[in-house]
C-alpha cells in the first residue's frame, strides 16, 4: 500500500490533504505540532477510510526532535511513497525596518530548515526504493513580492528554488519533485500571520472568494496521481479574483 507523509496536517492545507490521500486508499503520516488534532484527524481518518494512520507529534523547527521522531518510526513506515512538505506559516506582515525578528526567525526556521530537515531525513527512503513523489508549497509570495512580505516571500521563493535543485538532485533516482505555488486560501494562515486577531484574518478573505484547503488538496492529489513518466514541475494557483500577490478584483 502507499504511503503519503504530510508535514502540517492539524489544519488547512495539510489536513485536507491527508485527508484525501487517505481516501484515495494511501496509508497517511501526519504530523504537527498539536497531538489533539492529531489524534481528531487519525479518528476521523480511521472511521471514514480503510487506511492506517500515524502520527507524530514534533516541532518541524527543532533539527534533533524531527530528525529523531522520523527516524524512529517503524521500519514498514519507511516506503513513503509521497512526501507532502506543507508545514508553515506567515508571522506578522510589515516593513524591514520595523521587522520583529522573532518572526523572522520563526518563518525562516518553519517554511526553509523545518523543509530541509523533513527532506534530508525522508528522501535518502525514497532513494533506497527508487521510487518517491516530494510535494513541496511554495507560494506566490515566492514568485512574486509585496510589501510588507519580505520574509515570509524570501522564505517561499527559497521553497522554490530548492524545488528546482531537488528536481536535479533526485533526477537519477526517479523521485518526481512538484511545487505547488498557492494564492490567498482561507485557513489558520491569516490568524497565525496576524498572531490571533480573528477580525484582521477575516477581513483577508472579504469581497471575493479565496481559494479552500481541499482545493489544494485536489491539486496535491491529482500530481502525485499522474502515470510515473510524467511530473508536474509546479503549478501556481489563485482565487480567480487574484491575479498576483498585490492584483485583486473585490466587490466593493
Ligand atoms: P494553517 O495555519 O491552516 O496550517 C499550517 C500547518 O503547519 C498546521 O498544521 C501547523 O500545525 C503546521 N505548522 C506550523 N508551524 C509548525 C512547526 N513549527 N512545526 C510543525 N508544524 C507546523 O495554514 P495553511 O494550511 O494555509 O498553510 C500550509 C502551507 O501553505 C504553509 O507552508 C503556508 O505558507 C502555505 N501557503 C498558504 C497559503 C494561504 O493563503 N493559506 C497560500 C500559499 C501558501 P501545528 O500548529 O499543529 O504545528
Ligand atoms: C500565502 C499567500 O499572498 O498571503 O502564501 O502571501 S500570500
Amino acid at each position: 500500500m502507499s504511503i503519503a507523509l504530510i508535514t502540517g496536517a492539524t489544519s488547512g492545507f495539510g489536513k485536507a490533504t491527508a485527508i484525501r490521500f487517505a481516501e484515495h486508499g494511501y496509508n497517511v503520516i501526519i504530523t504537527g505540532r498539536r497531538q489533539d488534532r492529531l489524534n481528531e484527524l487519525e479518528d476521523y481518518i480511521k472511521e471514514n477510510f480503510e487506511v492506517d494512520v500515524l502520527t507524530l507529534c514534533f516541532d518541524v523547527r527543532n533539527r534533533e526532535e524531527t530528525i529523531n521522531e522520523l527516524n524512529a518510526i517503524p521500519h514498514e513506515w519507511k516506503d513513503v511513497t509521497v512526501l507532502v512538505n506543507n508545514a508553515g506559516l506567515a508571522a506578522g506582515l510589515s516593513t524591514i525596518q520595523d521587522g520583529d525578528i522573532d518572526d523572522w526567525e520563526t518563518m525562516i526556521d518553519t517554511n526553509l530548515k523545518g523543509l530541509l530537515y523533513v527532506t534530508r531525513t525522508v528522501s535518502p527512503w525514497m532513494i533506497k526504493n527508487n521510487k518517491g513523489h516530494i510535494i513541496n508549497i511554495g507560494s506566490i509570495a515566492g514568485k512574486d513580492v509585496y510589501p510588507k512580505g519580505n520574509v515570509y516571500c524570501a522564505t517561499k521563493f527559497a521553497v522554490d528554488a530548492l524545488s528546482r535543485a531537488m528536481r536535479i538532485d533526485m533526477l537519477p533516482h526517479g523521485i518526481r519533485v512538484t511545487a505547488i505555488h498557492p494564492g490567498a486560501a482561507e485557513t489558520e494562515f491569516s490568524l497565525v500571520r496576524y498572531h490571533g486577531d480573528a477580525d484582521k484574518a477575516k477581513s483577508v478573505y472579504a469581497g471575493y472568494e479565496p481559494l479552500i484547503a481541499d482545493d489544494i488538496a485536489d491539486i496535491a492529489y491529482f500530481a502525485a496521481s499522474r502515470p510515473a513518466h510524467v511530473v508536474l514541475n509546479e503549478i501556481v494557483v489563485t482565487p480567480t479574483a487574484q491575479a498576483a500577490p498585490a492584483y485583486w478584483h473585490k466587490n466593493q
